[in-house]
């Protein structure tokens, strides 16, 4: 019988695909892995925005762990948008009960639209509970600067903010979505070495980009990359994803993927 890896996302759903669950599946199936996706949240979006998000009980959210788990093991797991606090903490309960590994943490804030994907405390939650038992964070310049309660101007204060962010209990912390002199930087920090890696900066707004690179970096751990590996890997797959973005209604560009 044909082998195959899997990978976990549980996250929130966006119907028009570009981000959120729906995005992450197909960034799975794309690095050859099995996906597998629980809904944390619901939203009302198209590519123009969102409207309206639906929070799902954490009870459920739980339940959706326990009943999957007991029947497929993941090779990685990624979280995403998960809304409220309490759901962050069942999400952790549960990892924590069955032992899951690789886990990839992106903690989601807002909306490429500037929505908010979040209930208050969130972010202190996703911290508190979630970024101990991770393999990656996968913060943006502005999740890591909120997080840390650093300003990030420079490359300096950058390396500052992932230093501190490792000390939340992480393997490793990559903040994505820097720029420097026009180009476009993700920094990973692992406690002993940095890692950045640059691309040409692309024009314009992308919606998804946060998922698609935190479930390829999760593909690249499932598969049995190390995490530097697993970083260039989602990187390159990230960037070509956006260099050939595509139209599929009248609001934001979407990966292609
Ligand atoms: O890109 C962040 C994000 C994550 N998850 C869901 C989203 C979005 C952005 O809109 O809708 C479900």
């Amino acid at each position: 019988m044909k082998q195959v890896r899997t990978a976990l996302t549980i996250a929130g759903s966006d119907p028009s695909g570009g981000a959120g669950l729906q995005a992450d599946l197909r960034t799975f199936r794309a690095m050859g892995v099995y996906g597998l996706g629980i809904p944390a949240a619901l939203t009302a979006q198209n590519t123009a925005g969102v409207q309206h998000v639906h929070e799902l009980p954490a009870g459920f959210v739980s339940e959706q762990i326990a009943v999957l788990v007991q029947d497929i093991r993941p090779d990685a797991v990624k979280t995403g948008m998960l809304y409220a606090a309490d759901a962050v903490e069942a999400v952790a309960e549960k990892i924590r009960e069955f032992s899951l590994e690789n886990l990839v943490v992106d903690p989601v804030t807002v909306s490429s639209t500037g929505v908010l994907l979040m209930e208050d405390g969130v972010l202190e939650a996703v911290r508190r509970y979630l970024f101990p038992l991770s393999t990656v964070v996968t913060p943006n310049t502005y999740e890591a600067s909120v997080l840390a309660g650093i300003d990030i101007r420079d490359e300096r204060d950058l390396r500052d903010t992932a230093v501190k962010l490792l000390e939340s209990g992480p393997r490793a912390v990559i903040i994505t979505g820097g720029h420097l002199k026009g180009r476009a930087v993700d920094l990973l920090f692992d406690g002993e070495d940095f890692l950045s890696l640059e691309s040409e900066r692309l024009e314009g707004e992308y919606h998804g980009t946060g998922c698609v690179f935190s479930s390829s970096l999760a593909a690249c751990l499932a598969l049995g990359y190390d995490i530097k590996e697993a970083f260039a890997g989602a990187k390159d797959f990230t960037f070509r994803a956006m260099k050939s973005a595509i139209t599929v209604g009248r609001g934001m560009k979407v990966l292609d993927i």
